[in-house]
């Protein structure tokens, strides 16, 4: 029996120096010191023997027993450590490496000519307002003078909604609810967008618009030259010559169009300005009295001037961009010129 238990602990000692995993190693130590093991049968066959031979046997299985449990520790020690060592060396990383950079977005460039103008009125003293896209088409059309007849009011040229419903084809109705809200002296710019029925490569159906006012009294036709002015110089440079040429709208009286000496050629004539060397951007003129009637304003108390331009123009102009398509496309590339 003593020779047994030295084969079997011989054994044991071979199987597990042959093992090359933890798993397989839990295998061998059940397969020699688990409950069905080899070292468990022999101690449940001891009752055979004589009792000088018991204790002996006893003993050594014991000792046998002992060994075999610190030298499978040792190996599982041994596995574990290989282990470790080939996961560091196949999963080795340089924590010291920069990390990858999360590309982010940025404003559209149509929001960042907005704002531009927004805060050179801000700073001039004007308030932001904002309305609905959908308009009645009192506020869009009959509070600003414009007649039933008008071509402006034509299916051709508006979105309709409903008969007295349409898609707000400038900023001038938010205008028109400011007026309606508040008495002067008031000074305000509507920033947003507006819809037309005109689609080509000047034109989109849908784009922006920021229009102003002020009204106090003894406001003069001095007081909109003066802030366009400045509006034009603080947007396009300090250098940048200014003209004001007459012109008309129905919710103005005398109207002016404001041009600026041409961004690109710088007034001696090219394609962008038609060769005349001046570049038209914006509409303005003092507010007409009917459209003061139309909000209950006293056209004897008070005056007032009002203006309106197209982002997308003052952005092409800005920026030296020559498809408007561009700037409804969402291309990134274009975008991140930004
Ligand atoms: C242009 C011309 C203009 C206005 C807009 C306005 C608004 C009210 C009363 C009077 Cl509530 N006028 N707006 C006045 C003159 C010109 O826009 O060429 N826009 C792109």
């Amino acid at each position: 029996m003593k020779d047994t238990l030295n084969r079997i602990e011989a054994a044991a000692l071979q199987s597990a120096a042959e093992v090359v995993s933890e798993a397989e190693l839990q295998q061998v130590r059940a397969r020699y010191l688990g409950r069905k093991g080899e070292i468990t049968a022999v101690m449940k066959g001891m009752g055979q023997l004589s009792a000088e031979e018991r204790p002996q046997v006893g003993a050594l299985a014991n000792e046998v027993k002992d060994r075999l449990e610190a030298a499978f520790t040792e190996r599982q020690n041994e596995l574990r450590n290989q282990a470790m060592q080939l996961k560091l060396v196949s999963e080795r990383l340089d924590v010291t490496l920069p990390g990858r950079r999360q590309r982010h977005g940025s404003r559209h460039p149509i929001t960042q000519v907005t704002e531009e103008i927004v805060a050179i009125f801000a700073a001039l003293g004007f308030g932001v307002a904002e309305g609905p896209e959908i308009e009645k088409d009192f506020y869009n059309f009959e509070a600003l003078n414009i007649p039933k007849d008008h071509p402006a009011r034509d299916m051709q040229d508006t979105f309709y909604v409903s008969e007295d419903v349409v898609l707000r084809t400038h900023t001038s109705p938010v205008q028109i609810r400011t007026m309606l809200q508040q008495q002067p002296p008031v000074r305000v710019v509507a920033p947003g967008t507006v819809y037309r029925r005109d689609s080509d490569i000047t034109h989109s159906p849908m784009f922006h618009q920021i229009e102003g006012f002020l009204v106090d009294r003894t406001v003069t036709f001095g007081d909109l030259k003066g802030i366009l002015t400045t509006f034009v110089t603080e947007c396009f440079g300090q250098n940048t010559a200014v003209r004001f040429r007459p012109s008309f709208f129905p919710f103005t009286e005398p109207s002016a169009e404001v041009d600026i000496q041409c961004v690109i050629c710088g007034g001696s004539g090219c394609r962008v300005c038609g060769q005349s060397g001046w570049l038209e951007i914006l509409g303005s003129g003092m507010i007409d009295p009917e459209v003061f009637k139309s909000v209950g304003y006293d056209p004897e108390l008070y005056s007032g001037f009002a203006f309106g331009m197209g982002i997308e123009r003052i952005a092409m102009l800005k920026y030296g961009v020559n498809d408007l398509r561009l700037f409804f496309e969402n291309d990134l590339r274009f975008l991140k010129q930004f």
